[in-house]
This record gives C-alpha cells, structure tokens and sequence, in this order.
C-alpha cells in the first residue's frame, strides 16, 4: 500500500460534491469539463461506477447545440468569480459558462473501455450520441468562415489560460470601455504573482461581456468576436478524441463516414499550425496569420493526435530533448529558453500533470518510450517532493497554486504511481 495513493484517493473523495469532482476547494469550486474527464481516470482505479458517474454529470450540462461547457454552476459559489450571474449563459440545462474546453472526453470515454468490460462499453454507448453531438459542435459552430481548422474564441477554452501563446489575439483586442467594476476572487485564494494579469482578466471578461451581448450566438462568437485563435492543444486533442470516437463508432456498429471526414480534415489541418521559423507546431491568430513562436506543452501533441509529417515529427522531438536538458523537470508548458518563460506562473512555465500524461501517452505510442517515462518520472518525483498541487515549478518541482487538486491525484493514480496499472508504460 503506497501511502500517496490513499492521499490521492481521499483528495477524489474530499473534492466529490455529490456524483460531480470539484477541481479544489474555493478556488475552483464547480465542475470543469476537462478536469472532469481526468478525475473520472483516478475515480476508475479504485470504483468505475463513480468514473462513469463523473462523466454523466458532465453530459447533463450538454447544450442543445452539442456543447459541453467548460463550467457548469449547479449553485452559485461566491468564492469564484465570473460565476453564473456574470456569464449568463442558460441555453443549457444547467447554468453554464458560454465556452468549452479540450474536448479530451471521447478519448478518455474510449480509455475505460479499453480497460473495462461489457458494463463498461454499455455506459459508453450510452453516451454515444452525446459524444458525436459535441464533436460535430466544434467542426461547425468553431470553424470561422475560411479557416481550415476549429478555432477558439477564448483562453480560457483552451484550458491554457494566460500561455503567452495567446498574446497575439490578445494584444489585438481592446478592453471594453463599459466593462462593468469587478472583484477577483482567484487573488484572494492563490498568490497574485502566479496567476494571469489584470490585464488578461479585463480581456477575459471582455470576451465574455461580447458573448452575454450577442446572447450566447456561437457563430457570432467565432466570427464576429474580439478573440481568435487557433490552438494546436485543441486540435490535436480533437483530433485524437476524433480517432478514438471512431473507434467506439466501429464497436457500437454506428456509421463513422462523417468522424472519417472530421478525421481527414484534422490530418491535414495541422499543417496550419506549422511554424516554420519556429520549426514547431504553434497557436496561430485566425485574423492575422500571425503565429506564436514558443514550443509548449500543447506543441508536444501532435504524437498524441498521430499528426504530422516525418521531419515535423523529428523536429518535435529535438524540441523536447532540448527542454530536457535545460529544465529540471518536464514537461514545463512554455519554453524555458523563450522570453516570457516564467516558473511559477500558471501557464507560463509551470508543469500540468494532465499534459504530462498524455503527452506522454503519444510519444510511448510514437516509440519514444525514454521521453514517455521521464515525463512520467519527473510528475511522480515533483508529487513525491511537493504533494497534490495544481502544477509545478519545472526548475524546481515546487508545488504551485491550488492545492490538494483533482487532476493530479487523478494523474497520480492513473499513472505516475508506482503501484498504476500501467506502471509498465507511459
Ligand atoms: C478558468 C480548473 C481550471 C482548468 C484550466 C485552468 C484553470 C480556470 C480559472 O482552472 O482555469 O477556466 O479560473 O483559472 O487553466 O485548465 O480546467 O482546474
């Protein structure tokens, strides 16, 4: 019995607010789509029911338009701001942000099938029809007119809140002149110094005022909104979550005609997000063309999606050592040998356990087990040193912002224990 796996189980059981997993307590106190899709791994390690439970709340929050979104307030919480009375967004069942997030959940459906039985794969086609529904949400309703790839109309959709990847859109955006005085409550439970800006939050709430305004409008929110961007961290997860619908599609005997075209498209789309003076899979401004150039965590993706050419590939690869050798540990979301690299502040620098677990799930699928097993090795060293913490300082391993945090002893659970089922791999 490892110690840490009790801490880690007691950390699922603690942040469990009925059948839904809370990221942690006060910072983040409502259910997050793609936390939730990880938490339902760590849940599945020691009781399936409770994992498959995890992603039926999630679903219930779904739009009639296929959404999944990224928030859904089940009460109001005054501990985190923009709560529900801010973004008010009921085109849902359920009181909900007006965005989504990497829609990492059809991957992660197909994992416990995977892994399961016959119980297993009944919960799974069960949400089949949901699942397609999301999907085929983000190929229209994020796909701006003339744009070759889905899009993201907000930061906080690509889970990687302040990555300096996001600068180029932002830059480009004004705060809004009425924007209404607000409170930060993100200040008040975490250290300012790791958190986004000012700034960046009167552009997040800038981009929400726009969407409240036009009332929801998905496809006025793409094309006509303050904010777009392309981000390689969503389209490689789609495209891998596109794979691996296909997948359960074959199994359940459903048509994958329309998955395969999405598949197509995805393949041959990333193309879009090549730097070439980079030499690296990069986020690009939709309006501009203008690409971001440092090498993040998302850039690592593309073997996780199975996407890219052989030189691209190798490219990647070279990225990765490189880092390697300049951090302590891996894998830090922004490069540490780019300006604006920055340790211990949220996505500009610090270590996330999900990233690093399926980062690493693409390379040992890729053949690159030696780079597979140091992110594995490197999480399960800095969860060793520094305890459950959101992300982690990759100088260091020090342990940053919240605090006994889901995901990450779901990742330990899943896969950085020694005692995880699949100890074996990556
Ligand atoms: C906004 C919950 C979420 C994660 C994101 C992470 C952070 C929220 C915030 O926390 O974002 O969605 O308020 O900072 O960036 O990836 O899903 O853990």
């Amino acid at each position: 019995m490892n110690d840490l796996d009790e801490q880690a189980r007691a950390i699922l059981r603690k942040n469990d607010r009925g059948g839904y997993t809370v990221p942690t307590a006060r910072l983040y106190p409502y259910q997050w789509n793609w936390d939730s899709a990880f938490v339902a791994l760590g849940f599945a390690t020691f009781d399936r029911q409770r994992a498959w439970q995890e992603l039926d709340m999630l679903l219930e929050g779904q739009w009639p338009n296929g959404m999944v979104p990224h928030i859904l307030f089940r009460r109001d919480d005054p501990d985190y701001f923009p709560g529900p009375s801010v973004w008010q967004a009921n085109r849902g069942p359920i009181p909900s942000g007006g965005i989504s997030q990497p829609p990492v959940l059809s991957s992660i459906v197909q994992a416990l099938v995977d892994t399961g039985g016959e119980a297993d794969a009944r919960r799974a086609e069960a949400m089949f029809d949901k699942l397609c529904l999301w999907h085929r949400w983000w190929h229209t309703e994020r796909k701006p007119k003339g744009c070759p790839v889905v899009a993201t109309v907000h930061p906080w959709e690509t889970g990687r809140d302040n990555c300096p990847d996001w600068n180029i859109g932002m830059d480009a955006m004004a705060v809004h002149a009425d924007l209404e005085p607000y409170t930060r409550m993100d200040t008040q439970h975490a250290n300012p110094a790791q958190r986004p800006s000012k700034d960046q939050y009167d552009k997040f709430v800038t981009i929400i005022k726009f969407g409240r305004d036009c009332g929801w409008d998905q496809s006025i929110l793409t094309n006509e909104g303050p904010f777009l961007m392309a981000d390689p961290g969503i389209h490689f997860i789609l495209l891998r979550a596109d794979r691996d619908l296909q997948k359960l599609a074959a199994r359940f005997g459903r048509g994958t005609s329309e998955i395969e075209s999405w598949i197509d498209a995805g393949t041959t789309g990333s193309d879009y997000f090549w730097n070439a003076q980079a030499n690296a899979f990069c986020a690009r401004d939709v309006h501009s063309g203008k690409f971001s150039d440092g090498f993040t965590n998302a850039s690592a993706l593309c073997f996780y999606a199975d996407a890219g050419s052989e030189d691209q590939r190798a490219a990647t690869v070279a990225h990765i050592e490189r880092i390697g050798a300049a951090a302590k540990y891996m894998l830090p979301s922004w490069d540490p040998e780019a300006p604006m690299f920055e340790a211990q502040r949220y996505w500009c620098g610090p270590i996330w356990t999900q990233m690093n677990y399926i980062a690493a799930k693409g390379l040992a699928e890729a053949g690159h087990a030696d780079l597979a097993s140091r992110l594995r090795s490197d999480l399960r060293a800095m969860i060793e040193q520094s305890g459950f913490y959101e992300c982690f300082d990759p100088m260091t391993g020090a342990g940053c912002i919240g605090t006994d945090f889901s995901w990450t002893a779901a990742m330990w659970l899943t896969w950085a224990s020694p005692t995880a089922l699949s100890a074996g791999e990556a």
